[in-house]
């Protein structure tokens, strides 16, 4: 059955509005905040700034999963997201989500406080699920075709939406096999995608809300709107409104954005009228 709660934690987060999901990198080579956040310092006022502005959570990554980029060690992950998990989970009343594949760094980001995970390799990894559902806490598996630094070479699909669909339900269902009890799914907009794969996915989003679980989007900024607008990656805030808006009218429970207080506009505007 479709759950209408998210539990992190102490924290319970409703879905009775889409959630807003903060980005914050932790990283030399993101593509669009990449060495803005290293100091975790400066980290930890991001964060301030992105909670003040609305995020219902926060998602921190310590390895850029842009197209091309290189993975990193689980030693370097660590050092790089451990101390900012744990000075935010101390200092913030939202609950924070680690962005990690790696079984260490989420075991250790989950003792030091996270309580939400977020693989982007959709657990592929059996010591993944352990993990997850050791810690009990909300799980997020995306839809990768590939790997980072291959991923964008030839993306090819049958049909993307019942492709993905398929993958994301199997992998729900192993993950639910595995102990993990809230699962929370998420089609992996510009990952293993061409530019029309991310639109044809946005266009028919709602399919996904056919599977029993909550559903994620992250669309901000990414390079598809810079293909269809020539816009930069620091100009791609009225694509992103656009893209984010059209997810959570098609059904988005949460939006993963760098653009917090923009974009939570856009979101309750959406909602108003959906409501009307
Ligand atoms: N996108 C990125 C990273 N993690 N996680 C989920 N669940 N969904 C996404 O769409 C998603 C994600 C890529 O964006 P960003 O973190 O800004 O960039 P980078 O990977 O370069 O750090």
């Amino acid at each position: 059955m479709r759950t209408n709660t998210i539990q992190c934690g102490r924290h319970t987060l409703s879905l009775e509005r889409s959630l807003i999901m903060g980005v914050l990198n932790v990283t030399p080579d993101s593509f669009s905040d990449g060495g803005l956040f290293l100091d975790a310092g400066r980290a930890v006022e991001q964060a301030r700034r992105l909670v003040d502005e609305g995020a219902d959570l926060i998602d921190v990554g310590g390895e850029s999963s842009r197209p091309g980029s290189d993975a990193v060690s689980e030693e370097d992950e660590l050092k790089r997201v451990g101390p900012v998990i744990e000075s935010l989970a101390a200092k913030l009343d939202v609950p924070i989500s680690i962005d990690t594949y790696k079984p260490a760094t989420a075991d250790r980001c989950l003792a030091l406080g996270a309580t939400m995970l977020n693989d982007i390799t959709g657990l592929r990894d059996a010591a993944m699920r352990e993990v997850a559902a050791r810690h009990d806490v909300p799980t997020v598996i995306m839809h990768m075709q590939g790997e980072p630094k291959t991923m964008q070479a030839e993306p090819s699909y049958g049909d993307v939406v019942s492709e993905v669909k398929d993958f994301l339900g199997q992998r729900a269902r192993d993950a639910e096999a595995a102990g993990v009890r809230q699962v929370i799914i998420d089609p992996g907009i510009g990952f293993g995608k061409t530019v029309a794969h991310n639109m044809t996915l946005l266009k028919r989003l709602a399919e996904f809300n056919d599977l029993p679980y909550p559903l994620l989007v992250g669309v901000s900024r990414k390079s598809s709107i810079g293909a269809i607008t020539g816009a930069p990656v620091d100009d791609r805030l009225p694509g992103t409104l656009a893209a984010t808006a059209i997810a959570v009218l098609n059904g988005a429970n949460m939006v993963r954005v760098h653009d917090v207080k923009e974009c939570k506009q856009a979101v309750q505007i959406v909602e108003a009228i959906r409501k009307a």
